[in-house]
C-alpha cells in the first residue's frame, strides 16, 4: 500500500471518533487490545554529542547543564540491566549521545550486548548512524532491534537538523535491515511542524520496506538551553490523532508512547491506548528527561487492565496463533 502525506493528511481530518474508532479497530485486529509492551532504557554515553539536532539536550552545542560523560563500563550496563530484568523489563535499550559509534566504542557495545542477552533480556541500542558493517557486528553479538529515527518529514527535517541528512538515517536503516536486526523508528512532534509534516513522516515510516517493528512516538521534551525550549505545545487531541493513523499505517508494528509522558494526563495517554499505543519505556528517566515512576505506570496499567506482555515477539506470535486457529486473515482497514 502506498503512502502519501497528503494521503496521511486525509486520516487526520476525519472526525476524531471517526478516526479512533478506526485505529482501534485495527489495533485489535493485529494485536491484543488489553496487551502492553515495556521497555527500560539507559543511557549509556550521556551528553557531549557533536550533532545539532534542535530538540536534543545532549548536543554540545547547546548549555542544558547536561555533561559530557564516559561510556559506562560493561559491569556498570549489566548491573543496570540486571536492575531492568527485576522490575518486569523484557527489553532493555541503551541509548549513547554519539554522531556514531567508533570502532573501539563499538567493541565495549558488543560485549554488553551479548551479557545481556544471556540474562534473557531482549537488547536494543541506539548509538547513531552506522558505518558499513557495524551493524553486521552489532547482530552477531547478538542485538535485537536498532533504534534509529527519522524524526520528521522530509521538508522539516533542514528546520530541526543540519549536521545529518534525512538520507544518511535512511542509510543507517538500511545497513540495520541488511544484517538482519529488527527496527526500531519513529519520529518526535510538537516541534512546531504541521499537521502535513507529521502526516509526511507517518507515509516515510509507513513506506519502509518491511516497515519498522517498533515505533516511538515521542512528544518533544522543551529542554531550556535547546533552540526548541520555546517550540510551541501541540493540542493534546492533535496528538491522540497522530497514534491514531500511526496505527492506522502502520497496523503490525508496535506503536510506543516515548518522550513527553510526564507532562501528560493518565486521560491522555489512555486516549492514546485506545488509539493503539502499545508500549511504553518505563523507568523514572529516559535518557537525560524525567519519565513517570514505574509504580504510576503500574497504577495506570491496572486501572485500565492492561497487562504487560512476556515479550514483545511473544504477544505477536500469540495474536498469530489466535488467527490462524480462527482460520481468517487480516486485511488492514482503513490507512488510505
Ligand atoms: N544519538 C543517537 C541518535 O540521535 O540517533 C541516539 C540517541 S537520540 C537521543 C534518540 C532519539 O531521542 C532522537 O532521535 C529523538 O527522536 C529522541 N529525542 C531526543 N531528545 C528529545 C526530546 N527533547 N524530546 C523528545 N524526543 C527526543
Ligand atoms: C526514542 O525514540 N525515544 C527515546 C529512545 N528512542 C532512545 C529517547 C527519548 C529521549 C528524550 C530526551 C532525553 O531524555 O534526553
Ligand atoms: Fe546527538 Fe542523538 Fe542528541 Fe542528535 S539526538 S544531538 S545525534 S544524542
Amino acid at each position: 500500500m502506498t503512502h502519501t502525506a497528503e494521503t496521511v493528511e486525509a486520516l487526520f481530518e476525519r472526525p476524531f471518533f471517526e478516526l479512533l474508532w478506526e485505529a482501534h479497530s485495527v489495533h485489535r485486529q493485529h494485536f491484543d487490545p488489553a496487551d502492553i509492551q515495556i521497555s527500560t532504557l539507559l543511557s549509556i554515553k550521556t551528553g557531549g554529542c557533536p550533532e545539532d539536532c534542535g530538540y536534543c539536550p545532549q548536543s554540545r552545542r547547546y548549555h542544558t547543564g547536561v555533561t559530557d560523560d564516559a561510556l559506562l563500563s560493561v559491569d556498570e550496563v549489566v548491573a543496570a540491566a540486571k536492575r531492568a530484568k527485576a522490575n518486569g523489563a523484557d527489553r532493555f535499550c541503551m541509548g549513547a549521545a554519539w554522531r556514531g559509534p567508533k570502532e573501539r566504542d563499538l567493541a565495549r557495545v558488543t560485549e554488553m550486548i551479548t551479557a545481556i542477552r544471556g540474562l534473557g533480556l531482549e537488547t536494543c541500542a541506539t548509538l547513531g548512524l552506522l558505518q558499513d558493517g557495524q551493524a553486521e557486528k552489532l547482530a552477531e553479538a547478538g542485538l535485537d532491534y536498532y533504534n534509529h529515527n527519522l524524526d520528521t518529514s522530509p521538508e522539516f527535517y533542514g528546520d530541526i537538523i543540519r549536521t545529518r541528512d534525512y538520507d544518511d538515517r535512511l542509510t543507517t536503516l538500511g545497513r540495520v535491515r541488511k544484517a538482519g536486526l529488527k527496527v526500531c523508528c519513529g519520529g518526535i512532534v510538537g516541534m512546531g511542524e504541521s499537521r502535513r509534516d507529521r502526516a509526511g513522516l507517518i507515509a516515510q515510516l509507513a513506506s519502509l520496506d518491511p516497515p519498522p517493528e517498533s515505533v516511538p512516538i515521542n512528544l518533544l521534551v522543551r529542554v531550556p538551553g535547546t533552540p526548541l525550549a520555546d517550540a510551541p505545545s501541540l493540542e493534546p487531541l492533535e496528538f491522540v490523532r497522530t497514534i491514531a493513523v500511526a496505527r492506522m499505517c502502520l497496523p503490525k508494528s508496535r506503536v510506543r508512547l516515548s518522550a513527553g509522558r510526564q507532562g501528560m494526563s493518565d486521560e491522555l495517554q489512555t486516549l492514546c491506548f485506545f488509539a493503539g499505543a502499545n508500549s511504553v519505556f518505563a523507568g523514572d528517566t529516559l535518557l537525560t528527561t524525567p519519565n513517570p515512576a514505574l509504580a504510576t505506570d503500574r497504577a495506570l496499567f491496572a486501572a485500565l487492565g492492561l497487562h504487560v506482555a512476556k515479550s514483545s515477539d511473544a504477544a505477536e506470535e500469540a495474536k498469530a496463533d489466535q488467527e490462524a486457529s480462527r482460520g481468517g486473515g487480516t486485511g488492514q482497514r482503513g490507512c488510505a
